[in-house]
């Protein structure tokens, strides 16, 4: 075992982009810092989710960091939305600018962190045996980071290679001649499907639920944009920060209803055209009223019709819920992929699997043999990566246990028995309905703030009273039913994964609140925060 011999202000879990800012700002405000991570790279989810076709669903002049000036303006992104590479590379490059990479221990899992009450300290300790103590411990864990294996018997008799999208191997994968299997239609296998598709011999995937999917009309970034973005950089992104989502774009206040069916029609059409995820915001009560969204649903369903050849396999990917109650997702050329030759899809509904066996997929109905599975089956979200730890606070209280029946938080920062210790874009933040790079920067700058003002004043320990989480965890509740966002099962709920707690877990009061919430709080002298010398 290698205990560190320092005693650090600050131990950062996780070197994502969260992670890395952390660290940059840590050392800013003259604060020791240390990362872990569990992988061999920077970049966190972008260092994992490497499968064909990974790509961002916020545009690159927006899903970068806005904290250095220099970086924003000199880095050049090459198309509208970028793929995953690019991104790594640009997490690659934050990590070299700012001289992080000798603050990051690689291939450290953190098995255990736990709060030493005397010392008024944090003692984690990683798979590998090493220890790491710190006044402070902030998790950076990410929201989308331990990947959902779907509960499928025979994964070991199956005789060829079997792949999670948020586990993909970094030599990449060979489809060429091989018939592969998907299973899972979210956003990985949205983006996925049409590569696998354009390589293999033969594709076959297996649907559950189909999902409402926009063309992301992705292009390489027109430079005069950029530059143009970039010479007015600081107003695009104060514009973003006023919107619900943290994302700059037109959102529309009028009502879908209030206008004739033939001008709704052509405002779809033309945020279709436009692509991506602000299609969304064509009217003020699509997320607020079913009529609205009604008729979102019925343009999409048109579309589906007018680009699937086949009527019944356009019917099966049609979904029926509501739009935007799951994450949209963002595509190209998902829907036009069913027109291939090589690809066919399967409706779990009327045939579910039974198991794999040593050549595929077997069904109630049918085998499907294969040459490669593909799992894009989504994520333990937004708890997973904090509850695969064990996580001891006060009086070894496991965080495990305090959210056995779903989590609470204070503003998605801290928790009640749990002094020193912070979450990025935890539970109770709005992180995932956001875009998450504005939504880190906030969290970063924020609890970083709050730990100088700890260390300047001498003080030993902050803790979110248990009134105020109480008080926070029902207004997030609240929130999250005005509307029909949370009236749809999704991994915001945890409805994905077997046995967790039915609790909407994102803030959904917008992120321009929350930040005036945040700062309120801070400038209250940490109003909701007990602190001791
Ligand atoms: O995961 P998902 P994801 N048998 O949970 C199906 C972000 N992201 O990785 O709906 C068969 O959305 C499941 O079916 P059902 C983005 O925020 C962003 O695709 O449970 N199928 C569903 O179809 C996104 O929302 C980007 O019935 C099973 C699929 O698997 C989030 O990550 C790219 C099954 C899972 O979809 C998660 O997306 C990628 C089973 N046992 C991801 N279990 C971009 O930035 C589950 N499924 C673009």
């Amino acid at each position: 075992m290698k205990k560190s011999d320092t005693e650090y202000d600050v131990a950062i879990v996780g070197a994502g982009f969260a992670g890395l800012y952390l660290l940059h700002r840590c050392r800013q405000l003259g604060l020791t810092a240390r990362v872990w991570e569990k992988a061999t790279g920077v970049g966190g989810v972008w260092f994992w989710n490497r499968y064909p076709g990974a790509r961002c669903d916020v545009e690159s002049m927006q899903y970068c960091y806005q904290f250095d000036t220099d970086l924003q303006q000199q880095w050049n992104w090459s198309e509208r939305y970028s793929a995953q590479p690019e991104i790594l590379q640009y997490a690659q490059h934050v990590a070299k600018r700012f001289d992080l990479l000798n603050g990051i221990d690689f291939e450290h899992q953190v098995e255990n962190a736990s709060f030493d009450s005397e010392k008024a300290h944090w003692t984690l300790s990683a798979t590998n045996g090493n220890t790491l103590s710190a006044r402070y411990c902030v998790m950076a864990t990410g929201c989308l980071s331990q990947p959902n294996w779907p509960a499928i018997e025979g994964y070991d008799d199956f005789n060829g290679p079997v792949h999670h999208t948020a586990l993909w191997p970094h030599e990449g994968v060979d489809f060429h001649n091989k018939s592969v299997a998907v299973i899972g239609t979210g956003s990985s296998g949205i983006q996925s499907i049409p590569h696998i598709a354009a390589d293999a011999k033969a594709l076959t995937v297996f649907q559950r639920t189909p999902n409402y999917s926009v063309p992301a009309q992705n292009a390489p970034l027109d430079p005069k944009l950029a530059d143009t973005i970039k010479a007015n950089y600081a107003q695009l992104r104060q514009s973003a920060s006023e919107k619900h989502n943290a994302i700059d774009g037109h959102y529309s206040t009028q009502s879908a209803l209030s206008v004739s069916d033939e001008e709704r029609w052509a405002e779809y059409e033309r945020r279709w055209n436009h692509g991506g995820l602000t299609f969304l915001g064509a009217y003020g009560d699509l997320l607020r009223k079913q009529e609205s969204n009604d008729t979102m649903v019925e343009f999409v369903h048109a579309k589906i019709n007018s680009i699937v050849k086949d009527k019944q396999v356009a019917q099966l990917l049609m979904p029926r819920n509501i739009i935007g109650g799951k994450r949209m997702c963002v595509d190209t050329n998902y829907y036009a992929t069913y027109n291939r030759d090589n690809v066919q899809l399967i409706d779990l509904n009327s045939q579910p699997i039974t198991r794999l066996n040593t050549t595929g997929v077997q069904t109630t109905q049918s085998q499907f043999d294969a040459d490669i599975i593909v799992i894009a089956t989504g994520f333990d979200a937004m708890t997973g990566a904090l509850n695969q730890m064990d996580i001891r606070g006060r009086s070894g209280t496991a965080l495990s246990a305090k959210w056995q029946d779903g989590p609470s938080s204070y503003l998605g920062l801290a928790m009640h028995d749990f002094p020193n210790l912070f979450t990025v874009t935890g539970p109770g933040s709005p992180s995932v309905l956001t875009n998450m790079m504005p939504s880190l920067e906030h969290h970063v700058e924020w609890i970083t703030d709050c730990i100088f003002h700890m260390q300047e004043r001498n003080l030993a320990t902050i803790e979110a009273t248990a009134s105020a989480e109480q008080a926070w965890w029902q207004h997030v509740q609240e929130v999250a039913n005005v509307g029909l966002k949370s009236a749809t099962k999704s991994w915001y709920s945890g409805a994905n994964i077997k046995g967790k707690a039915n609790v909407f877990m994102p803030y959904n009061g917008g992120f321009p609140q929350y930040c005036k919430k945040c700062h309120d709080v801070a400038t209250n002298n940490y109003d909701g925060f007990l602190k001791s010398k």
